[in-house]
């Protein structure tokens, strides 16, 4: 599903993005109404984003991580691409933490005494401060997936046919943004596809695991030669999932003499 920024980001990035950036500027509201002393809607609005974090750590940036992160510690921390991402998902885990123990310490009476802080001001001036430091490496992450991963895709021509049967013995498979071009392609036995990427980072793999690609960046490439008749659904592991689920393709192999 394609984000709403323009960007060529995912649904759920453009979606997280503008959530964080908005939480951010809650805290910030929050906090002019503590000044205020309206400390019974400073509790509801502080307390209600880090709930919803909470919710968006879970279901969004935990999963990316997992995905796309997780595996390139430590060798891909030399670059921004991860290194980025990683400190983001560090200090904001510190963050969410931090922010859950004050609301518990402020908003609740579940802690015991001994773990409960008296000076309010000193432990919510040092979470907003570093939540606000996370939310900019995470404009930062955005930036450097979504903005500035490479030269951005061509448009597609309009009326461009989604599937096409072509003879030759290597036909080409284009990966843009988030979608392989084509989608679904026929060829013949014993031709080779060459994918080639044109933006971002990606993985071709088979459904059925008969191939699977290394991680690919820009200009990147990966070929496979598909002998057997047959049809091989095949996805991007990080933006996509088998059976077709988002960022996927599907090869259907004829046999020659057909
Ligand atoms: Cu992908």
């Amino acid at each position: 599903m394609n984000g709403f920024l323009g960007t060529g980001a995912t649904f759920r990035a453009d979606l997280n993005l503008v959530v964080q950036v908005s939480m951010g500027l809650a805290l910030l509201v929050g906090m002019l109404l503590a000044k205020r002393k309206q400390f019974r809607a400073h509790k509801y609005v502080q307390s209600s984003v880090m709930i919803l974090n909470l919710v968006m750590i879970l279901l969004i940036m935990a999963p990316s991580f997992h995905k796309q992160v997780q595996p390139q510690v430590p060798g891909g921390l030399r670059e921004a691409f991860y290194l980025v991402p990683y400190v983001h998902a560090a200090l904001g885990t510190i963050a969410e933490v931090l922010g859950l123990y004050i609301v518990l310490v402020a908003a609740t009476k579940i802690l015991p005494f001994q773990l409960r802080f008296k000076r309010y001001k000193p432990w919510m001036r040092t979470e907003l401060a570093l939540w606000w430091l996370v939310v900019l490496f995470g404009v930062s992450t955005y930036y450097i997936w979504y903005i500035g991963a490479g030269p951005k895709a061509p448009m597609s021509k309009p009326g461009a046919p989604a599937s096409s049967t072509v003879a030759p013995e290597k036909v080409s498979v284009k990966i843009t943004n988030f979608q392989f071009e084509p989608k679904e392609l026929t060829i013949k036995a014993g031709t080779i596809v060459e994918w080639t990427d044109e933006r971002g980072r990606h993985t071709v793999e088979a459904d059925d695991g008969s191939f699977k690609s290394d991680t690919l960046t820009a200009d990147g490439k990966f070929e496979h030669k598909f002998d057997t008749p047959g049809v091989y659904p095949y996805y991007c592991s990080f933006h996509g999932e088998k059976h077709g689920t988002d960022m996927a393709g599907v090869i259907t192999v004829k046999p020659r003499d057909q």
